[in-house]
């Protein structure tokens, strides 16, 4: 398959990144016949789960709401421990499912990709990798993932320090003790807020460097005893249809009232109960004008604070940790497991760096406020170039040449997340403005493979070899993501969610890079494209040569 010596083989298509959406990509292709080959950067299958290793790292979506649907032997063999598992139960599941799949037969690993061009008299796509390798395929499926390029903030001396540092998503491979450790964490986001938790436990002393705090909610984790594993296998059927009738695929839903409907003192209560409950209740199951109303939005996030000043000693440490940049719901909230009472330690010092900012690293520690604190390991938990950053690594070159990062210079365009005007035959698993984001993220990407999958069985059917999206069809897209971005405060907000990457200089323009409309609708739209042969998609035979 490879053009080092000789032309390449051409392939039916190429799928790019062996993650969660990657893999079922490549399982559902090959189930189509065709011949498939996926590219990966690791070692292995995983993605998101394979990259991210540092202790605590979790998802916090209901296990059985998480886990791949496609397979109902896959969901009977496999016994979740935890209801919200860990990196080491998760990862060892999607080996399985490589493993049981096959997967791993038809992918080449530690391949990065730097360039893929479109050849449109050939009808195919040529891919090359860092190394000089070129694969061409007709049909060129992204997977890249949203959070896979690890971003480190350039401070002043960054490369002095002498002690190990790097980011959370670059955890070392090979045992790496901190046990008694000086250790600082910079970031507390959803990453920083888990791993700090277990720097905690095992550090001499632990310093959390935050610039801005975030609404945390309990995980509320517990394992899962046998007895009720095999319930939830009985219930899989129902929990799925609960998830396909939920405004983003999580098991909790928007409660009907909108909050001026319920008096304070009932909002206390229902606050304190969904508080009480597991995951993303407080964010998913809140008054149904949340992401709309302001007022509704602080009330909830007042509750939080006085929930930080109830379980943290300090009144001062107490006050730096409650956000003051952002309203609840307008960024994604950090679960935690007793994340606050860590601030109640001995071992453990939090610095305010809106107050005393990084200044400079040195050979020995970091220097913030005029003052250096001497450290044996620093991790950066800084976050991620968000869903632009692996696009933006690949030179893609479309019709007529051009080039995607000019394309989307002023920000991305797609139709439905998942295909590019003047990009044949390129598909998107998890793009800007799709579906898989703003959502529990397997069930979304479920969908959004198995899209692409009756897309290119439809095309096969009616003996259809070339997909361009319409230039139209994209814009009618576009202008619905703008007037449902309108009144969401999400969209008001600086965060990864709207590409102001606040870790990366010069980003500016806000640009909410996801669906936010609610999956029930996404799902009728796409459905009735579909059932009307794709439209807005020009479906073709081309030549190919
Ligand atoms: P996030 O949510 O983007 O958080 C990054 C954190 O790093 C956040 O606390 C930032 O502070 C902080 N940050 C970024 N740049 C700097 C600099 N220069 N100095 C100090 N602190 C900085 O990334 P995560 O990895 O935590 O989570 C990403 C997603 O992964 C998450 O939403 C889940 O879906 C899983 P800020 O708040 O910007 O002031």
């Amino acid at each position: 398959m490879t053009s080092n010596s000789g032309p390449a083989t051409r392939l039916d298509a190429i799928i790019v990144g062996m993650g969660v959406g990657g893999m079922y990509q490549l399982i559902k292709l090959r189930e189509l016949g065709m011949s498939v080959q996926g590219i990966e950067a690791g070692t292995d299958v995983g993605g998101t789960w394979y990259w991210n290793r540092y202790p605590g790292a979790r998802f916090d979506s209901e296990t059985h709401s998480y886990c791949y649907s496609f397979s109902p032997e896959l969901l009977e063999e496999w016994d979740w421990k935890e209801l919200f598992a860990p990196q080491t139960e998760t990862y060892p599941y999607l080996q399985h499912v490589a493993e049981k799949f096959d997967v791993r037969r038809h992918v080449e690993f530690s391949t990065r990709i730097k360039r893929a061009s479109w050849d449109e008299t050939g009808n195919f796509w040529t891919v090359e990798a860092e190394d000089g390798r070129t694969w061409e395929a007709t049909y060129l499926i992204t997977a890249v993932g949203t959070l896979s390029i690890p971003v480190v903030p350039d401070y002043v001396d960054r490369d002095k320090f002498r002690g190990p540092n790097f980011h959370t998503s670059e955890w070392p491979r090979t045992p790496f003790d901190v046990t008694g450790k000086r250790v600082a964490v910079i970031g507390t986001g959803a990453t920083g807020v888990q791993v700090i938790q277990e720097m905690a436990k095992l550090a001499g002393h632990l310093t959390v460097y935050q610039r801005e705090g975030n609404w945390c909610k309990p995980l509320r984790n517990r394992p899962i005893p046998p007895e009720e594993m095999e319930q939830i296998k009985r219930d899989y059927p129902a929990i799925f249809e609960r998830c396909r009738s939920t405004g983003a695929a999580f098991i909790h839903d928007t409660d009907p009232r909108a909050f001026a409907d319920v008096s304070p003192e009932e909002r206390e209560e229902f606050y304190e109960s969904l508080y009480a409950q597991p995951g993303f209740a407080l964010a998913m199951g809140n008054f149904s004008d949340l992401g709309t109303n302001e007022a509704a939005a602080r009330a909830a996030g007042d509750f939080l604070a006085r929930k930080i000043r109830a379980r943290v000693n300090d009144p001062k440490v107490a006050d730096i940790l409650i956000p003051k940049n952002h309203l609840f719901g307008t960024k994604r909230p950090p679960m935690e497991t007793g994340y606050y009472e860590v601030f109640n330690q001995e071992n453990v010092d939090l610095v305010d760096l809106k107050a005393t900012p990084i200044e400079r690293l040195t050979e020995d520690g970091i220097v913030s406020g005029g003052q250096e604190r001497p450290f044996d390991i620093i991790i950066f938990a800084t976050g991620f170039d968000s869903i632009l950053g692996a696009f933006n690594r690949i030179a893609f070159e479309g019709r007529d040449s051009i080039s995607l990062i000019e394309k989307w210079r002023d920000g991305p365009t797609t139709n439905m997340g998942m295909a590019v005007h003047g990009f044949p035959n390129m598909l998107i698993v998890n793009g800007p403005h799709g579906l898989a984001s703003f959502c529990n993220v397997p069930r979304c990407l479920e969908q959004n493979v198995e899209y692409v999958s009756d897309l290119l069985a439809y095309m096969q059917e009616k003996g259809f070899n070339r997909v361009e999206i319409a230039a139209d069809a994209e814009k009618q897209w576009m202008d619905l993501m703008r007037r449902n971005a309108e009144p969401m405060l999400v969209a008001q907000t600086n965060s990864w969610f709207t590409g102001i990457n606040t870790n990366i200089e010069g980003r500016t323009k806000r640009n909410l890079l996801f669906y936010v409309g609610g999956q029930v609708y996404f799902q009728e739209h796409s459905r009735e494209i579909a059932a009307n042969g794709y439209t807005g998609f020009n479906l073709s035979q081309a030549d190919s040569s």
